[in-house]
């Protein structure tokens, strides 16, 4: 029988900071890189190369495949966004080769399918877990025909279980992290079943590893859907973690599961977030802010983080960083001598100190002085030498001095006559340099404060070499 086992692999970011030597980092790179390569890009073992030597790609070859699935540049060289991602949490599904699922192939053959929950994990409530696969299940049934119903005893086509070390089915589970679960693709007998490493802490929340989520994801694979370059997927490669009652399923993933099953019995179709595309010449963004020399760039769920030094820009949830964030940030600002960053959404604000959340926000933006007539903030920026922060609203702004921790006398002001060429309709703004940038739309404007003028007009995402 030609099951696919697929295997959820957790690796744990090392936070060790201690120095080595530079010989021995590049020696745990390269082992590092060739573990991973051998785990999700077929690079062949040592132990299998001794055995034939015929048609192995070099390493190199493997992790340029690997660099251009990520849209990561093809270097084929172990560089630091590389070794970054290797480094993140993932399932362990190959991502290319002889595993890699054509479209519609396999398949179940009925739309009515039935599950069972055989073997419970002591680590949750049984009526949590039954709601967490419930829901997984539900995830999948909204926008496709097909039907999932839960049977309570004898054989179901997806049997779901947690176990513990090796169980039988020649993939033994490892202890604590590592291997989180694995699941076989649709077909009889052990096709369709899902295990959980019960070595894990399973739970319904955002601490040890959210059950809803590896099962939902697990499940795609139950039902024949492989890996997906999206990065806002349920069925990227890489774990992230989202608040399960906002969940939605993205529309990447929903026309995956479309397009072996068919569309939804629902006269009204489903859909889904969209990831917004890095080089879109359409992006937009909701709030631009620096950070610790970097810059982050905010839209909807997601923020963009680039160091300027580095080609490389990397698109992350925001509730992956800062679970107790919302999506939809309006405007945020960098406060460089208090190490602070200030994030709006409507009329409330949350501070980050470092990378951290600080703990008692949000607050109001009343507290900072604005009056009650403003409902939200368009758009901010902190000017490090003056100390006065300067908040856009509709076509006024607001002055801010952040050593008095007071609204300056005498705003709100035009926009038009402090910043000749900029009016309103600001979505985001930072100081970077001598620079001021202005965000409208796609569109973003080079602001030189000394001249008052714009001097540049570029498109929104120019910082990202598209
Ligand atoms: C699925 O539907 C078919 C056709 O209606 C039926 O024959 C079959 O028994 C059903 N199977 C299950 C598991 O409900
Ligand atoms: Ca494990
Ligand atoms: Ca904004
Ligand atoms: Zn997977
Ligand atoms: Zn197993």
């Amino acid at each position: 029988m030609k099951t696919l086992l697929l295997l959820l692999v957790l690796y744990v970011a090392s936070s060790s900071a201690a120095p080595a030597s530079s010989e021995t980092e590049d020696d745990k790179n390269i082992q590092l890189v060739k573990t991973y390569l051998q785990n999700f890009y077929e690079l062949e073992t040592d132990k299998q190369s001794r055995f034939k030597s015929k048609n192995i790609k070099p390493l190199t070859e493997k992790l340029k495949e690997m660099q251009a699935f990520f849209g990561l540049k093809v270097t084929g060289k172990p560089d630091v966004d590389t070794l970054k991602l290797i480094k993140k949490p993932r399932c362990g599904v190959p991502d290319i080769g002889q595993y890699v699922l054509t479209d519609g192939n396999p398949k179940w053959e009925r739309k009515n399918l039935t599950y069972r929950i055989v073997k419970y994990t002591p680590d949750m409530n049984p009526a949590d877990v039954d709601e967490a696969i419930q829901k997984a299940f539900k995830v999948w049934s909204d926008v496709s025909p097909l039907t999932f119903k839960r049977i309570y005893n004898g054989n179901a086509d997806i049997m779901m279980s947690f176990e513990i070390g090796d169980h039988r089915d020649n993939s033994p589970f490892d202890g604590p992290d590592g291997l989180l679960a694995h699941a076989f693709q649709p077909g009889n007998g052990i096709g369709g079943d899902v295990h959980f490493d019960e070595a894990e802490y399973w739970t319904k929340g955002s601490n040890g590893y959210n059950l809803f989520f590896v099962a939902a994801h697990e499940l795609g694979h139950s039902l024949g859907l492989s890996h997906s370059t999206d990065p806002g997927a349920l069925m990227y490669p890489t774990y992230s973690y989202t608040e399960p009652n906002e969940f939605r399923l993205p529309q990447d993933d929903i026309n995956g599961i479309q397009k072996i099953y068919g569309q939804s019995d629902n006269p009204v179709q489903p859909t889904g977030p969209t990831t917004p595309g890095t080089c879109d010449p359409k992006l937009t963004f909701d709030a631009v802010a620096t950070m610790r020399g970097e810059q982050l760039f905010f839209k909807g769920r997601y923020f963009w983080r680039k160091h300027p030094q580095m080609t490389e820009v990397e698109l992350n949830f925001i509730s992956l960083f800062w679970p107790n964030l919302p999506s939809g940030i309006q405007a945020a600002y960098e406060n460089v001598e208090r190490d602070q960053v200030f994030l709006f959404k409507e009329n409330k604000y949350w501070v980050l100190s470092g990378y951290d959340l600080v703990y008692n926000h949000p607050k109001s933006i009343y507290d900072l002085g604005f009056p009650k007539t403003v409902k939200r903030i368009n758009a901010a920026f902190s000017d490090e030498n003056s100390g006065k922060t300067y908040f856009f609203v509709g076509d006024k702004y607001w002055r801010y001095n952040e050593n008095r921790q007071s609204m300056d006398q005498g705003y709100p002001k035009k926009i038009i006559n402090e910043f000749r060429g900029i009016s309103k309709n600001i979505d985001a703004a930072f100081q970077y340099g001598r620079y001021i940038y202005f965000f409208i739309g796609t569109r973003q404007f080079q602001f030189d404060p000394n001249v008052k003028k714009v001097v540049s007009v570029m498109k929104s995402n120019s910082w990202f070499n598209c």
